[in-house]
């Protein structure tokens, strides 16, 4: 099978001076092969000592574990578990921020400040702090105690949620009992819940990932609204992607993970005067070169411009350039592979938190308390290490695409009020009603090496923006979207239907673009996914209805991570029809796949749609979004 439809990707495969013995993640995938049955059924159960317990799929063996177990209930812990890891992730994510923000408060923290008045009155207005005649600081205070009660058990619904969610979606959480109100006591119950002995009822233990995931779009939410405050709210930038952004001549830094905390500040750094100077008196004419792989790319692409180099799964590749001096990272989809790769190169791998070190890797600790000089410490490492690059290894692929970024909510609704300042949706709800925006698909989630990369997403979204569907994304699919060149204006002109092309180019010339809005709006990493939610709830607050009325679907066509299943899992508790292009674990239960995939529609309005196919799943999600206009009367 084919590793990439990424002509840059394919290019360093193909020419890397790595050696033979140098293995990727698709090497390693095929090395795999067959992978366990039981494993992709979700029918092996590791909970306890007396297993692993494996259910027969064919009904001729053991139908249930030694405790008693059957299929239901094992494949349903399975799925809890995965979205109890990924909110852990976006969790301590959160959870870093608010530490961060109340440190620089509180004066520890000198190389951070208060970067977004705007949003932090309108985040805290929202979660019904008082404004009035108080200083920024004393809202933040406030607000950053807030965010801090939401870890713990608050004891009533969590603000984050429940304030940014419509009505009807937070009674209908109500209803069902999904209604968190503490992001990690929730991850907590879920584990409790899945251990040896408790839960056993297929449907309660789903409830309860329902509810975990409902945590998740939390933590994602708050992480979002309080980088934003720090970092700046994104707003649109014109920058480069894919592996043609490394320089020959520079020191290449590459900042891979995922938390703004430690990227934003060596972007701040590497533009100063003195840093540049010293990679060019290292011998670097080019000076410094940063540069974002997966959805810390995403974060400093978005607020500054950054150029991305390439998405998660190819960040191996990245290192076979023979180009990057220094891989920063921090965590989150960071495969230790990439030290392996490195021991082939010059490359210096550094980790920076505790949570997060890696054989072969040199750790710098990060101090938030000594943010600039850490960055400055770090960015020397790299124009160290350029000293020893040896040019004869260098294959950079002369292959970048232009990427317009930077589409918060905010950002949209404000190109949309160039259109209509008194009514800023209007435009975009008047469209959707006569039918030049047939619909809305945000693609969130990952590359898989069980796909050529980015196959899925290029397939799906030329068919959709054909049929006038407005796009979306975030995280790695993002990262797809920004390197196959559809966040242009010309790939409006290229690609989108006659009647999204019209809309796109009147808003995009209001806004002084020169040219239509991209036909894919990149949000940001896959943490900021809550961005696409406020523009479907301010849609739907906007109408008078449900999120689970509008014409909008959601699409993970290549997931991998226990991230991409607890956002998944949030998008159907938040009434999208959510498409899955990699099969879950899940097949090995009946009760659970019909539960995901249709059960759930009568309680929440959204539900999974697994097509691995990316030709039939568009058509499916357009039926979907037909069938969503018709509900309307549209
Ligand atoms: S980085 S969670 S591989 S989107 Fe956010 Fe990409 Fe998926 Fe990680």
């Amino acid at each position: 099978m084919k590793c990439s439809i990424d002509p840059a990707v394919t290019e360093v495969l193909n020419n890397h001076k790595g050696g033979n013995k140098l293995k990727t993640a698709w090497d390693r995938y095929e090395a795999q092969q067959p992978q366990c049955g039981f494993g992709e059924l979700g029918v092996c159960c590791r909970h306890c000592m007396q297993g692993p317990c494996r259910i027969d799929p064919f009904g001729e063996g053991p139908d249930r574990g030694i405790c008693g177990a059957t299929a239901d209930t094992i494949v349903a812990r399975g799925v809890a578990r995965a979205v109890a890891g990924g909110t852990a992730s976006h969790s301590g994510h959160a959870l870093h921020i608010a530490h961060v923000l109340k440190k620089m408060l509180a004066g520890k923290t000198p190389d951070y400040a208060i970067k977004d008045e705007v949003k932090l009155k309108a985040v805290a207005g929202r979660c019904g702090i008082a404004i009035e005649g108080r200083s920024s600081k004393e809202i933040a205070q406030d607000l950053v105690e807030k965010a801090l009660s939401e870890f713990g058990d608050k004891g009533e619904a969590l603000t984050w949620a429940a304030t940014t969610v419509t009505k009807a979606r937070l009674e209908t959480f109500s209803k069902l009992g999904i209604v968190p109100t503490s992001i990690d006591g929730t991850i907590a119950e879920v584990m409790h819940r899945t251990t040896y002995g408790v839960d056993a009822d297929p449907v309660n233990i789903l409830l309860g990932a329902l509810k975990c995931a409902v945590a998740d779009y939390t933590a994602c939410h708050l992480a979002t609204d309080l980088s934003d405050i720090l970092f700046g709210t994104p707003q649109p930038v014109v920058s480069k992607a894919n592996l043609g952004v490394l320089k020959e001549d520079a020191v290449n830094i590459a900042l891979h993970g995922h938390n703004p905390l430690l990227s934003d500040i060596i972007a701040q750094v590497a533009s100063e005067p003195e840093m540049i100077a010293e990679a060019q008196a290292a011998g670097a004419a080019g000076g410094l070169n940063v540069v974002g792989i997966c959805c810390t790319g995403n974060e400093i692409m978005m607020r500054h411009g950054i150029p991305l180099a390439t998405s998660s799964i190819s960040q191996e590749v990245a290192i076979m350039t023979g180009a990057i001096d220094a891989m920063v990272v921090d965590y989150q989809c960071i495969m230790p592979a990439i030290a392996t790769a490195a021991e082939c190169f010059h490359t210096k791998v550094i980790t920076t938190m505790p949570i997060a070190k890696m054989p072969g890797a040199e750790h710098i600790a990060f101090s938030d308390e000594n943010a600039v000089e850490c960055a400055r410490a770090i960015l020397r490492q790299g124009i160290e290490r350029f000293k020893s690059r040896n040019p004869d290894k260098v294959c950079i692929p002369q292959k970048s695409s232009t990427a317009i970024a930077g589409f918060s909510a905010e950002a949209i609704v404000a190109a949309l009020a160039k259109v209509n300042a008194d009514d800023p949706l209007k435009p975009l709800i008047d469209n959707i009603v006569a039918g030049n925006i047939r619909g809305i698909c945000l693609f969130a989630g990952c590359n898989t090496v069980k796909v050529p990369q980015d196959h899925n997403y290029i397939e799906m979204v030329k068919k959709l923006l054909a049929e006038n569907v407005l796009i979306l994304a975030t995280g790695c699919a993002s990262s797809a979207y920004a390197r196959h060149g559809f966040m242009t204006s010309e790939a409006t002109i290229r690609y989108a239907g006659k009647g999204l092309a019209a809309v796109l180019t009147v808003i995009g010339e209001a806004a002084g673009l020169g040219g239509p809005l991209p036909p894919v709006l990149h949000m940001g990493s896959c943490v900021d996914n809550p961005r696409a939610v406020d523009v479907a709830v301010a849609i739907a607050n906007k109408l008078g209805v449900d999120v689970s009325q509008l014409p909008v679907v959601a699409s993970a066509p290549e997931a991998v991570t226990e991230k991409a299943v607890a956002i998944g899992t949030w998008a159907v508790a938040g009434g999208l029809p959510t498409h899955l292009g990699v099969v879950p674990p899940v097949l090995g239960s009946k009760l659970v796949t019909e539960v995901l995939t249709s059960t759930v529609k009568d309680l929440l309005g959204g539900y999974f749609i697994v097509e691995p196919d990316p030709a039939k799943a568009a058509v499916a999600l357009l039926t979907v979004i037909d069938e969503r206009r018709a509900g309307l009367g549209l």
